[in-house]
């Protein structure tokens, strides 16, 4: 009799083990998936600044343990950052710079650090993709849709650039691609509907995250102005609160002329956050510095490429150590 309870209890054992070895052999495989992952946007982060630290590099050809006060301002210079902000960054700074020197200072320009909880976000949650023509909204979209399907998270797009047919298609395509229901209408049919029935069908259908896109450039700046603010107003009418966030994507390429450009948006419609588009094709890397400081609005991810898993969350540690690793020891 105790035999077998003896022996029972030995099962139970032998299994509690054996599922102990596979909650074992799965926080393992976890973490090794999160080091991989690591790994991987490392990867990309090299990649997109592959060109900027370069151009460092030109200046600084051999690594340093101190770089001299005029050479920093000229890397800062050749960077693309803004005049006004390199004086931010000089300051007090003494003749011979280290590199914890430099990284403090650089590191304090992005001070609006976007904000890291997203696990109370509402249902749907629906993002507004604003910016100029060419500065990469749709490609973006399509790494957002990508990014929140990994997480296996349900998407809806809204083809809210009516101005061009192709605009319509290509966001078409790319919802195919990646196997995304979109909402659209055809081409100068009023992109507000296009908003406002795409919140309807994914709050009917409790989807995760409605991204929206809209066109980059109408006759003129008081016509986009408009048509964004009709847009903003009927987002809050298909759903309280919407849109949640405003996100504003930048060409890289363009260095400071950018944040001309945001400045404006910001004004029509306000922004909550931006992306960074084409990190990749730039030396003007140092951009982004001016951008922050100046705009005093959070990046919130990078384009590092035309795919759609190019897009990696901006981090300022790993940006501003991946530069100074190519000038300093
Ligand atoms: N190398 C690189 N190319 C990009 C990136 N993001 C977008 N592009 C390219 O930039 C071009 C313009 O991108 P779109 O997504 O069409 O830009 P848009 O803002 O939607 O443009 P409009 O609809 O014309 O206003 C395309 O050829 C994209 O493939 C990026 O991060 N890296
Ligand atoms: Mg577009």
């Amino acid at each position: 009799m105790f035999g077998i309870f003896r022996k029972k209890k030995k099962n139970v054992e032998s299994q509690s083990t054996a599922i102990e070895q596979e909650q074992n052999q799965e926080t393992k495989e976890h973490e090794n998936n999160a080091e991989k992952q690591q790994e991987i946007k490392k990867g990309f982060l090299t990649k997109a600044l592959e060109k900027t630290v370069n151009n460092l590099k030109s200046i600084v050809p051999k690594k340093q343990e101190k770089i001299d006060f005029d050479t920093v301002e000229e890397i800062l210079i050749e960077a693309d950052v803004e005049y006004d902000v390199i004086e931010i960054i000089m300051d007090k700074l003494p003749k011979q710079i280290t590199r914890v020197q430099l990284r403090e200072k650089l590191i304090s320009l992005f001070e609006i650090a976007p904000d890291a909880n997203s696990s109370n976000l509402p249902t749907p949650f629906i993002e507004l993709i604003i910016g100029v023509n060419g500065a990469g909204k749709t490609t973006t979209i399509a790494k957002l849709a990508n990014m929140y399907k990994e997480n296996d998270k349900t998407v809806l797009l809204g083809a809210g650039d009516t101005f061009r047919a192709a605009a319509i298609e290509q966001l078409t395509k790319w919802a195919n691609k990646l196997d995304v229901p979109i909402i659209k209408t055809k081409q100068g049919h009023d992109p507000s509907a296009v908003a406002y029935d795409t919140i309807s069908s994914a709050v009917a259908k409790k989807i995760n995250h409605v991204i929206i896109d809209t066109a980059g450039r109408l006759q003129t700046q008081t016509n986009l102005a408009n048509e964004l603010k009709k847009i903003v107003k009927v987002c809050n009418k298909a759903y309280d609160g919407a849109p949640h966030q405003k996100l504003m994507i930048l060409d890289g390429t363009q260095g400071n002329t950018a944040i001309a450009q945001a400045k404006a948006f910001d004004e029509m419609v306000g922004v909550d956050g931006i992306i960074i588009t084409k990190l990749d094709g730039t030396a003007k890397g140092g951009a982004l510095f001016s951008i922050s400081n100046q705009l005093k609005l959070p990046i919130f991810y990078i384009g590092v490429g035309e795919k759609a898993t190019d897009l990696i969350p901006f981090d300022p540690d790993e940006f501003v150590d991946k530069l100074l690793d190519g000038i300093y020891l």
